[in-house]
């Protein structure tokens, strides 16, 4: 581990992908160090990053600044995927400090997520699972550009799409897709957000109920459309091959997703034996008007319209789904800022396929519409961008950031070198890479995250699962090129990001009384009902105590209890935790939560809160009295 390469790379390193995957060590690794030093003079660089030494990387770097001094905020809010942990983690950009933790799909303690009526009852409706795998979180947008209403995010693990209310940061709704299994890309359809995106990745019989087991080629994938407001799924285009991520077009029209399983195989070896998979583009004002005209089959409770290959809808000048044939097993796509362009990345190639927008619809051959094709490095996974023509993408094997011109690679020749602006080593193995508002129209153009899978040597041994690293890049000066700015180490494990400026979010501090949902216990509400087992309490929490001092029950009773933290100071939360009971609830000032439970043995139970709210904290606690039955 000590060895290090002239990147100041551990020696090992170029190799881990391959060690873990063999399907990237059928790739022969190419030499990208003299690919860089060449652009390098082309472009007139004083010289590639890549080709520093780690020193005088430390050295550039201290000439950005991205300290945030104790007491002052970020410029950004970064929305970071949390993979199987089934959580989003909001973080401040540039100083990368962890400011909050939303559960979408996992149960979770210190905010009484899954613990409540309310959020326990949606997690059980949503398929009542105990966690999920979040990868893309996208934020709503209006006009291109964030609105700061909502984020989403996908579970490929169980097949779901959330919503979270950026207003309070907490999940408020879950879809549990029919038809779909590994929900993995999501996004929204721009401009204004009319639907957000569920990509299936996994094929499976349609409907997946028994029939067909062992016929692959009869298995299908979708995309889901799912209306933001009501999160209702309202259709589906079932296609050839499966399917990985999306991203939308600005303009209302496309919906792109790439796949990498055009073999429609079921093992490793089939899924990657074709040179070239697919990129789909939906064009979802024809799907809309298919839906329209009933030429669709209800599966599962949704209108589910056929976008195979063969489908009779493909026919004639307006085809549902056009398919591209791209380079081999394509990853990432997204669509650039101006609306022009979708890039697909390569994954088991080195080339990204740039795919032309407005051609898309006039080309007779949607092969036309791929205008370029530049060589990039080993691994394409993933692109994002500055607002100033530049196209940054991941390299996986290569672990390397490159940076391109996206003009000059419609103009070069295909699988030309010569739109390589710049590399950045990144340590190690990136997956995703976000910039700030890269999403949008008009991104900020300073700062990149690289999201990389390993982090070996870069922070204390932890045993042997080690935190994730995600690395900030500064991208705002084109002359003195990229320079790594920060390591963060990460909890497993973070695709996907959004980077929303602050001032597009109006996060509350306190809850609003008058939101319906809510329906608040006043101090005058304060009340206990028993009814053949049911007891109903009502009360308040406020510094420092419960709306009674005993609440008593009979062993056997089904007790609910509305609680109302009354307060209205900002930051001062209680929260309602009963000893084995598994009762747990948080509640911000003006919240008010619900818990219902089994009063099943006698005994007395503290009733205490567990968040921290005044030097009389410890003393906030009531008796529960459960009294034995006759
Ligand atoms: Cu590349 Cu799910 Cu977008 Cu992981 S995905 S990295
Ligand atoms: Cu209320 Cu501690």
């Amino acid at each position: 581990m000590t060895d290090t390469d002239s990147n100041g790379r551990p020696g090992d390193v170029s190799n881990a992908a391959d060690d873990r995957d063999p399907l990237f060590a059928r790739i022969p690794r190419r030499d990208f160090m003299k690919a860089g030093a060449a652009t390098g003079a082309l472009t007139g660089l004083a010289g590639c990053t890549s080709l520093l030494s780690s020193e005088e990387n430390a050295t550039a770097a201290a000439d950005v600044d991205a300290s945030v001094p104790p007491g002052e905020h970020d410029e950004y809010y970064g929305f970071l995927s949390g993979g199987h942990s089934g959580e989003i983690r909001v973080y401040g950009i540039p100083s990368m400090r962890q400011l909050m933790r939303i559960p979408v799909f996992n149960r979770e303690s210190a905010r009484g997520y899954g613990f409540d009526d309310e959020t326990r009852g949606m997690l059980e409706d949503a398929g009542g699972y105990t966690w999920g795998d979040t990868h893309h979180p996208r934020v709503s947008q209006t006009d291109n550009d964030y609105d700061g209403r909502w984020a989403f995010v996908n579970d490929k693990a169980n097949g779901r799409m959330a919503r979270i209310d950026l207003k309070y940061f907490e999940t408020d709704a879950i879809v549990d897709v029919p038809n779909q299994q590994g929900t993995h890309g999501a996004c929204c359809m721009l401009p204004d957000t009319k639907y957000v995106f569920g990509v299936g990745e996994f094929r499976v019989p349609m409907p997946n109920d028994g029939r067909d087991l062992d016929d692959p080629d009869s298995y299908t994938s979708n995309i889901a459309a799912i209306d933001p407001e009501t999160m209702n799924v309202e259709w589906e285009v079932l296609v050839d091959g499966n399917m990985d991520n999306g991203d939308g077009g600005k303009n209302g029209r496309w919906f792109f997703a790439t796949g990498y399983n055009s073999e429609s195989a079921v093992t490793e070896s089939g899924m990657s034996e074709s040179d070239t998979d697919w990129v789909k583009a939906f064009d979802v004002p024809a799907i809309e008007e298919a839906v329209e005209a009933g030429e669709y089959e209800e599966i599962g409770g949704v209108p589910v319209v056929d976008g195979t290959r063969d489908s009779s809808l493909n026919e004639g000048d307006r085809p549902l789904v056009r398919y591209l044939d791209v380079s081999k097993s394509p990853h990432g796509v997204s669509v650039t800022p101006d609306g022009k362009y979708a890039i697909a990345s390569g994954k088991l190639d080195p080339t990204c396929s740039v795919i032309d927008i407005e051609a898309l619809g006039e080309v007779d051959d949607p092969n036309e519409a791929v205008v370029g094709r530049p060589s990039l490095g080993m691994g394409p996974l993933h692109t994002a961008y500055d607002g100033r023509g530049h196209a940054y993408t991941t390299l996986f094997i290569d672990s390397q950031v490159v940076k391109w011109d996206i003009e000059a690679a419609v103009e070069a020749d295909a699988e030309s070198e010569d739109p390589v602006v710049e590399k950045i080593d990144v340590h190690y193995n990136p997956g995703h890479l976000i910039a700030a508002e890269s999403y949008t129209a008009e991104p900020a153009g300073d700062w990149l995250i690289s999201l990389n899978k390993l982090s070996k040597d870069r922070f204390l041994p932890v045993g042997p699962v080690h935190p994730e690293n995600d690395q900030l890049i500064y991208i705002g000066d084109d002359d003195a090129g990229m320079e790594l700015v920060k390591d963060t180490p990460a909890y497993a494990e973070p695709h996907d990001a959004s980077i929303v400026h602050k001032s597009k979010l109006e996060p509350a501090s306190t809850y609003d009384p008058a939101d319906p949902e809510l329906d608040p216990v006043g101090v005058d509400d304060v009340d206990i009902q028993r009814e053949d087992g049911r007891v109903d309490v009502k009360m308040t929490s406020q510094r420092n105590q419960f709306g009674f001092e005993d609440i008593t029950v009979q062993e056997g009773d089904e007790v609910t209890i509305t609680v109302t933290n009354i307060e209205t100071t900002a930051d001062l939360l209680h929260s309602m935790a009963i000893p084995e009971h598994d009762v747990n609830i948080k509640l911000a000032p003006q919240e008010t939560r619900k818990v219902t439970f089994a009063a099943d043995e006698p005994g007395v139970y503290w009733m205490y809160c567990a968040f921290f709210c005044s030097a009389l904290h410890l003393e906030m606690r009531s008796r529960l009295l459960v009294e034995p039955a006759e």
